[in-house]
């Protein structure tokens, strides 16, 4: 079927659930996602790091890369950078100011604290009262860069915690932890926000010294009302209900933001949706219905992924794309039917309403949105045809 007659397909069904297309068009058009500036450069596993051509090696090349993005997809205006991989050849202000000069602006500020040999027991949780030091000073520094960026979130995730039972006093841990992070809440300005992440394991094994929602929320709780829980999507133990999570947070006030990836094992950092698209489709659910319907709850959408085997910017739109198409499907979600159908406890009917949203196919409505916004509908052919890949693999080599 031909993309308009497909596209006027849509439009009639979602009127039938009583949806206006020019109103989730423009829901479409106002999403912002942040790409980090990692994800460009070159990963790998602890086994091995397979270098790719034309990967980004310092953080002009990382940014050219968002950029790269951002103007073919246009919701991806910000990028997340981490303190010490990021501020290394150039100064803050001048990787603000080429961000600026490349149409994107630096987001969320990543302290790294888990990179250096003094950490070897720990960060701010650690027993050795210099590396906590040392980890509260750069936290300190790394509000100062969000200061000089204009940056708005402090993005904390620590790989603290023990590889044995009886190696530390975990309730020790535990005060270390809230004391340092109760000095860095006190650092912030009234317009910032600290997003407390948590990992349920890896690179500790016994224990991880913030390691689910509750933990992150208690620290959370201790700070203050800037501090408010990260949820990276592969950070759960597997059969975790991610979506409860979400929706407990949102009703509390203590969502702070997400770092989108997928796993399906450990923190695998995959493209988002590539392996568990319905349960993404269920977190974007509850983002939309804590918003009223038309729109997404108010926080930092932010890409955490490696992209070790496919190729760095290609995996980085698709994974965007997804981002864009799940949030659509939630946007034509039947709200009033789904209400209905929970009030009787049909569960079929309900369950079907979620289906109905979920098997939309919403790409003519993307397209459409994209040629509205001055876009090629297809970014990722865009991108392939650009030959900007082939020109970084020449002036990168
Ligand atoms: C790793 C950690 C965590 C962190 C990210 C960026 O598991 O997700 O947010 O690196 O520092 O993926
Ligand atoms: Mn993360
Ligand atoms: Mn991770």
């Amino acid at each position: 079927m031909a993309e308009k007659d497909a596209l006027k397909v849509l439009e009639s069904t979602l009127a039938g659930r009583g949806i206006d297309i020019k109103a989730v068009k423009e829901a479409l058009k106002g999403q912002a996602i942040e790409t980090p500036s990692w994800a460009y450069a070159n990963s790998g596993t602890r086994f091995h790091t397979f270098g790719q051509a034309g990967a980004a090696r310092n953080i002009l090349e990382k940014l050219e890369d968002a950029s790269c993005v951002h103007k073919l997809t246009g919701v991806c205006p910000t990028v997340a950078v981490h303190v010490l991989w990021d501020f290394v050849d150039k100064t803050v202000a001048e990787a603000k100011a080429c961000a600026e000069s490349l149409g994107v602006k630096i987001g969320a500020i990543n302290p790294t604290l888990f990179e250096q040999s003094e950490y070897k027991f720990g960060s701010i949780g650690s027993p050795d009262a210099r590396a906590r030091q040392k980890a509260l000073d750069h936290l300190l520094y790394s509000v100062d860069i969000m200061r000089e960026c204009d940056s708005k979130f402090l993005s904390i995730w620590l790989a603290d915690g023990t590889n044995y039972p009886g190696q530390d006093d975990l309730r020790q841990r535990k005060h270390r932890v809230a004391e340092n992070l109760q000095k860095v809440h006190g650092a912030l300005d009234d317009d910032m926000q600290m997003l407390v992440e948590y990992k349920f394991f890896e690179p500790a094994f016994y224990s991880t010294d913030i390691g689910d929602w509750g933990m992150a929320y208690l620290f959370c709780k201790k700070c203050g009302p800037k501090a408010k829980v990260l949820v990276d999507l592969g950070h759960h133990p597997l059969g975790t209900n991610i979506e409860q999570i979400v929706a407990l947070l949102i009703d509390e006030d203590m969502l702070g933001g997400f770092h989108f990836n997928s796993k399906k094992y450990a923190d695998d950092d995959l493209t988002v949706a590539s392996v568990q698209p319905y349960e993404f489709f269920l977190i974007f659910n509850e983002l939309v219905a804590a918003a009223g319907g038309g729109s997404a709850y108010d926080v930092p959408y932010m890409i955490d992924q490696s992209h070790n085997l496919k190729g760095k910017i290609e995996a980085m739109i698709q994974s965007v794309m997804n981002i864009q198409e799940t949030y659509a499907k939630a946007l034509c979600l039947d709200r009033k039917a789904l209400a209905a159908a929970q009030q009787k406890m049909d569960i079929i009917a309900a369950e079907s309403v979620m289906k109905d949203a979920f098997f939309t196919d919403v790409r003519p409505l993307l397209g459409a949105v994209r040629e509205e916004m001055g876009l090629a509908p297809d970014p990722l052919a865009a991108y392939r045809e650009s030959g900007y890949q082939g020109k970084i693999e020449k002036s990168r080599s």
